[in-house]
């Protein structure tokens, strides 16, 4: 722990100089003129003058190290179908891809959405989109045509790469038909990839539609790797913000590429022999930067597993953890509580002696949760790294050094080195221990977000507008005697649904998209395994009544505009809603009716008591 806080200390005095010494273990094709440039705040240039490839130091680098011959990725279907795919496998069908998208027009900084299972041409397709340059946006294969069509419209690409289904607890999600779904009347489109994988029967329209090994029958497996500018976008990821419209977070090559590799490689503690596995989607941040990205710069060997935990049944982790003799393994606190509830059997039946290091995101962990995992899962024996970071910080940002930083159940511990966190208060002032306060981070970092795609104006003002020069994550913070951080939790409309970032309005705007809906509002409850869950309070238009089958249509409703994630557990119907003088739906009211019964915050700006009194009454 000393050597950490020196070195800590040392590098965030100095974080350009920390930075470029890990950016130096990357491949360059030119190396940068400067490390930082942050004359146009908070707009960051890092590495600029560089020119660096991202496939080709996830891919080509470790197959030149004579590590071809070995498995980068030990991929589990969900019905029980098994591939083990080399370093040289993957490189050639990246290319192969990559050609295939050449050979329809795509070029360098076209934006390409991909909608895919956890399948290995997942992980080829955005390797292959970086190969070339072109910007993937990857959309969770979880969400609704309507998220597809929102995202295609804002990133405004042309090429989609899809598969006709994926298995998902014994279902067939109907991923092509989903595409097609979001297509209609939209003709922006030019290319749409199709990867057979369910076999279940899908439409292609001619001349826009492929099948992925049709288009990739007769490609060479050489596709030459440009280096590109440092700066050259990787990807946009979109996230749910406090407004109804998500949120395109642009990624750019070499700061994220430097600091998913350096985090991975520390945090992880990650050995050559090694067998890694993050359960999380390649739709969500932490598929990007710990399933693509970090471990595959690192040349990683790891598992990847299409289905649900719980399909056939709740030991199928365990079961994969043993078969594979999984050494690292990665995934969410609400994960952790589902199985937690599924009881102790599950993991008895498995030898999960190969473990050494646990992993959790997405949330803060309950001291319960981290207890069994540390015990049940680890054996008492395997430190936790508990790592908070977020969609726009690319990286991890704070999270214990496993064998360094001594664990307390429940706090995401130390900033990472090169990360300059802090808890400040109202007036921009450090708060002192168990003192509450907003976490910022002090000074740019290579991962660091460089924009909100097409809206600047909205990165300005939701990231850099209350500190001046300094990142404001949006989380609640404190920390405590050792000046570990504890995060408390979202500071604004975001609720945190099994470690999914899921905006109030966005689903208010769903609801309100129903005829039958006047206004709604949606709060969080705590939740015992999902962490929150969702409660809308909906008002009706005029002269309707809802009956006994208006909340379950509005349930369906909200997942085919969003997805199953943002179904709300609990509808309920009111007259009016709580709003202040000026007409703003007073949320806080209705979080503390739906958590605890009783109103005690602040209700003095609230126009009109009774309405507390009468949803009280509802409850
Ligand atoms: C990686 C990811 C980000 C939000 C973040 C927090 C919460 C994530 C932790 C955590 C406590 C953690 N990206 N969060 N990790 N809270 N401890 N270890 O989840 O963009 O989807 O969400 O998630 O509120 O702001 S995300």
């Amino acid at each position: 722990m000393d050597d950490y806080e020196e070195l800590h200390a040392k590098s965030i005095a100095d974080p350009e100089a920390f930075w470029a010494e890990q950016a130096a273990e990357l491949s360059w094709q030119k190396s940068w003129h400067s490390v930082l440039d942050w004359n146009d705040a908070p707009f960051a240039k890092w590495f600029d003058g560089g020119k660096i490839n991202a496939a080709e130091n996830c891919l080509d680098r470790h197959v030149a190290d004579g590590r071809g011959d070995e498995v980068a990725i030990y991929w589990v279907g969900e019905p029980g179908d098994t591939r083990n795919i080399t370093f040289s496998e993957l490189l050639s069908e990246t290319c192969r891809f990559a050609n295939a998208m050449i050979a329809r027009g795509v070029k360098s900084g076209d934006r390409v959405l991909i909608y895919m299972p956890m399948v290995p041409e997942a992980a080829i397709a955005m390797l292959a989109c970086a190969r070339i340059g072109a910007v993937h946006s990857v959309v969770f294969g979880g969400f609704s045509a309507t998220s597809i069509k929102d995202r295609l419209e804002d990133s405004e690409a042309t090429t989609i790469i899809t598969a006709d289904g994926g298995w998902r607890r014994g279902n067939v999600v109907p991923l092509k038909a989903n595409v097609d779904e979001a297509l209609e009347n939209y003709d922006a489109v030019e290319n749409v990839f199709v990867l057979k994988r369910c076999e279940n029967e899908i439409k292609m329209t001619e001349g826009r539609d492929a099948w992925w090994h049709d288009a990739t029958a007769d490609m060479s497996d050489f596709c030459p790797a440009e280096g590109f500018d440092a700066e050259h976008p990787l990807f946009i990821l979109y996230t749910s913000g406090s407004t109804g419209k998500p949120k395109g977070i642009l990624h750019t090559t070499g700061g994220y590429l430097t600091g998913t590799a350096t985090t991975f490689k520390y945090v992880f503690d990650h050995q050559k022999d090694d067998i890694y596995w993050c359960t999380a989607d390649v739709g969500w941040i932490t598929g990007h930067s710990y399933i693509v990205y970090g471990p595959m710069a690192n040349g990683a060997a790891q598992v990847m597993y299409e289905g649900a935990p719980n399909q056939p049944d709740w030991d199928r982790f365990w079961q994969i953890v043993a078969e594979y003799k999984v050494t690292i393994f990665y995934t969410a606190p609400t994960a952790i509580r589902a199985f937690i509830k599924a009881g102790d059997h599950h993991v008895d039946k498995h030898d999960l002696s190969s473990l050494r290091l646990l992993g959790t995101v997405g949330e803060p962990i309950n001291p319960e949760a981290w207890m069994w995992y540390h015990e049940k899962i680890g054996a008492g024996r395997c430190p936790i790294v508990d790592t908070w970071w977020q969609t726009e910080t690319g990286a991890i940002m704070i999270t214990p050094l496993p064998g360094a930083t001594p664990l307390k159940p429940g706090t995401a511990t130390r900033p990472f080195l090169g990360i300059d966190a802090a808890i400040l208060d109202e007036t921009g002032e450090e708060c002192g221990p168990n003192e509450g306060g907003k976490l910022v981070i002090r000074k740019p970092w290579p991962s660091m977000l460089r924009t909100i795609y097409k809206d600047p104006e909205r990165f300005k003002e939701t990231y850099w507008n209350e500190y001046e020069g300094i990142y404001l994550a949006g989380d609640g913070a404190r920390t405590d005697d050792d000046s570990y951080f504890w995060i408390v939790g979202r500071l604004d409309d975001v609720l945190n649904v099994s470690g999914h970032r899921l905006g109030t309005a966005e689903v208010e705007s769903a609801l309100v998209s129903h005829e039958a809906v006047a206004e709604a509002a949606a709060v969080g409850r705590p939740h015992d395994i999902k962490g929150q869950a969702v409660v809308a309070f909906v008002t009706l238009k005029e002269g309707i009544d809802h009956g006994d089958e208006l909340a379950l249509e509005l349930r369906q409703h909200v997942g085919a505009e969003i997805g199953a994630i943002a179904k709300p557990d609990d509808i309920r119907f009111t007259q009016t809603l709580p709003k202040t003088r000026s007409g703003k739906i007073m949320r806080r009211l209705l979080k503390e009716i739906v958590s605890g019964g009783e109103v005690k915050g602040d209700t003095t700006t609230l126009e009109d008591f009774n309405v507390v009194a009468s949803l009280q009454k509802e409850d």
